[in-house]
């Protein structure tokens, strides 16, 4: 039978991340994306001037439809959560589905501050969301805020990483750092259970901002342990689907900065996972 992902995330009209992501990446890798937008935005929150439309009451009243009709998922992937009252009933929700594997982007921040929309005790609230989670999938600014430690942005040490993923670690299984700066590298670290923590995959540096880089990562991770991949072989593919978009949207001169241009790279999503 088909699998198929709840997808728990914004729609940004413009800017390509969240939703509009996802639903492509997921259903590339010949798997069902079930969407569930909590709010619709006229582009992400770091063009300036973006409009933001609530969808909370409409996802209430989904959840509850879904609900009547017995729906199940073979994972839930959660992403942008505009407000701790979602956050209150995505808990409630995937506390009834006890088949899904919980997949939780804590999407609130980069570079070491929040989003545009949040504030303080937004993390606090996320925490919360962790705790019913099988893996996070932190970038090492929310992996900060979620342990409550300081953002150091390079030249840490593993001792830093290995605090912050123990603290990760009292809240759920699993966790996969990404973004972790180094000279050449971007990395991505995996915590897994009592394990140490362990440099997984990396891809090279390229000192420019895109957004929603985390969404793709993040997406092809879920359709990946969905498909039944272990956590490391699903963040190693994840990492090296995502630097071949981040390399063909830099190589091309006319490329905006709106996202990545992962279209053109689907093909070989469909082909990895076809069979
Ligand atoms: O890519 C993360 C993300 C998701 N959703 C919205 C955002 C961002 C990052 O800026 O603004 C609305």
């Amino acid at each position: 039978m088909q699998k198929r992902i709840l997808c728990i995330n914004d729609i940004s009209c413009m800017g390509k991340c969240s939703l509009t992501v996802a639903l492509p990446v997921i259903s590339a890798m010949g798997i069902e994306a079930v969407a569930m937008p909590t709010a619709i935005l006229s582009a992400h929150t770091v063009f300036e001037g973006y409009t933001f439309y609530d969808t909370t009451a409409q996802m209430q009243e989904a959840f509850s439809h879904f609900d009547k009709l017995g729906e199940s998922f073979d994972a839930i992937y959660t992403g942008y959560l505009g407000s701790t009252e979602q956050i209150e009933l995505v808990r409630r929700f995937i506390s009834k589905h006890p088949e899904s594997l919980i997949i939780t982007d804590p999407v609130m921040g980069d570079n070491g501050r929040l989003y545009s929309g949040f504030d303080r005790d937004y993390p606090r609230a996320i925490r919360e969301l962790c705790c019913c989670s099988d893996v996070l999938l932190p970038n090492l600014t929310e992996a900060c805020f979620i342990a409550e430690m300081p953002y150091i942005a390079e030249e840490f040490s593993l001792d830093y990483l290995t605090h912050i993923a123990a603290r990760l670690s009292r809240l759920s299984d699993n966790s996969v750092i990404t973004g972790v700066r180094e000279q050449e590298h971007i990395a991505v670290y995996t915590a897994q259970h009592d394990q140490p923590i362990k440099r997984t995959a990396a891809s090279r540096l390229i000192n420019k901002q895109l957004h929603g880089t985390g969404d793709v990562f993040a997406s092809v991770f879920a359709g990946m342990m969905v498909l039944g991949k272990e956590l490391t072989e699903a963040a190693s593919f994840a990492t090296e689907f995502t630097e071949m978009c981040i390399l063909n949207t830099v190589t091309d001169p006319k490329a905006r900065w709106y996202g990545l241009t992962f279209e053109p790279c689907l093909h070989t999503l469909y082909e990895k996972c076809r069979g």
